[in-house]
């Protein structure tokens, strides 16, 4: 099992795991139960608040990783009046993997299903007309296959329902590209996703569940149409996803995100044809996460 933490780099207390609350031994460094690294909770332990999960989920090859990159570089690079400063360096992990891959004109790698080679951010994050909001975000990188998994059967991955259930709110990506082009996968996964999400979250049968809940069309480059009026796209394409939102949820909102400006197309390795970022232009990268924050 690797980590990417020494012993020696944490501080010497011993919080509970911050994800599932399980208390590991003095010199672990992930946490036994969910595979969290544990310098999380001494991050946590530092500051006064409680810290605020925003948990980006969804379908594999979705977009997380790319969302997630561009969202924490956009972030750290003061776009948009918010100041965010990433608490431990293992938290740049995902944006500098992602730019570096961007940079390269090529999509970073798929995530691999084991939760211990997850990378974490941990950011602290504040509006600069309002600095005395601050939200110290716990956002890990998560492969969709093992959220699907964990969809499937419950506590396959105990880390992902921990996680939700702690979550201030959710960012769900949604594949604009797949679905504007008719196939029903998208909606599908996604009404899987929400169901499970409302089962997690959820107060009680009957009422809805106040958790913002930002729906991201992603890849919506392929679909600019998506842009002009995220709702209609969705009333019209995602009609499953846009139904369970309306009936079980309190706040939530769609938007439409992409990376990239254009695409070029070549062959791997295997020879299969895969994309190629040539030019990077992210649009709506900023919007569900304004809005989520604005919602807490
Ligand atoms: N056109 C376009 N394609 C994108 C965009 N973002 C991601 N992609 C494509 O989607 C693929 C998957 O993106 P990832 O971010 O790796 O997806 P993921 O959700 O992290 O997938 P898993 O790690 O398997 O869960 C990329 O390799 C690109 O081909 C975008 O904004 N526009
Ligand atoms: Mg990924
Ligand atoms: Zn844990």
């Amino acid at each position: 099992m690797t980590t990417m933490y020494t012993a020696s780099q944490l501080s010497t207390g011993n919080p509970p795991c911050l994800i599932c609350e399980t208390q590991n031994q003095a010199d672990a460094v992930i946490c036994e139960t969910c595979y969290a690294p544990l310098a999380l909770g001494q991050e946590a332990a530092a500051q006064e608040r409680d810290p605020c999960m925003i948990t980006v989920i969804g379908d594999s090859n979705v977009g997380k990783t790319v969302y997630l990159g561009m969202l924490l570089d956009m972030l750290s690079k003061r776009a948009n009046e918010f100041d965010a400063v990433p608490k431990g360096a293992y938290s740049v992990n995902v944006p500098h993997t992602v730019i570096s891959y961007l940079g390269a004109r090529q999509f970073p790698p798929k995530t691999a299903m084991e939760v211990d080679s997850w990378l974490w951010a941990y950011y602290q994050v504040s509006p600069r007309e309002d600095e005395t909001r601050v939200y110290d975000l716990i956002m890990p990188d998560m492969a969709g296959e093992a959220i699907a998994a964990e969809v499937a059967a419950p506590r396959t991955f105990t880390v992902i329902r921990s996680l939700l259930e702690k979550s201030a709110g959710a960012i769900v990506l949604v594949d604009a590209a797949l679905a504007g082009v008719g196939s029903p996968q998208p909606d599908f996964f996604a009404l899987k996703l929400m169901t499970y999400l409302d089962g997690v979250i959820a107060l009680g049968k009957r009422k809805r569940s106040p958790t913002p809940v930002a729906v991201v069309l992603s890849k919506a480059d392929y679909c600019p149409e998506c842009f002009d009026n995220p709702r209609a796209f969705a009333q019209t394409n995602l009609n499953r996803l846009w139904n369970i939102c309306e009936n079980r949820f309190e706040n939530f909102e769609f938007f439409a995100t992409s990376v990239v400006g254009s695409l070029g197309y070549g062959s791997d390795e295997s020879d299969n044809v895969v994309p190629y970022p040539l030019h990077v232009a992210p649009h709506g990268i900023l919007e569900p996460f304004e809005w989520v924050l604005s919602k807490l």
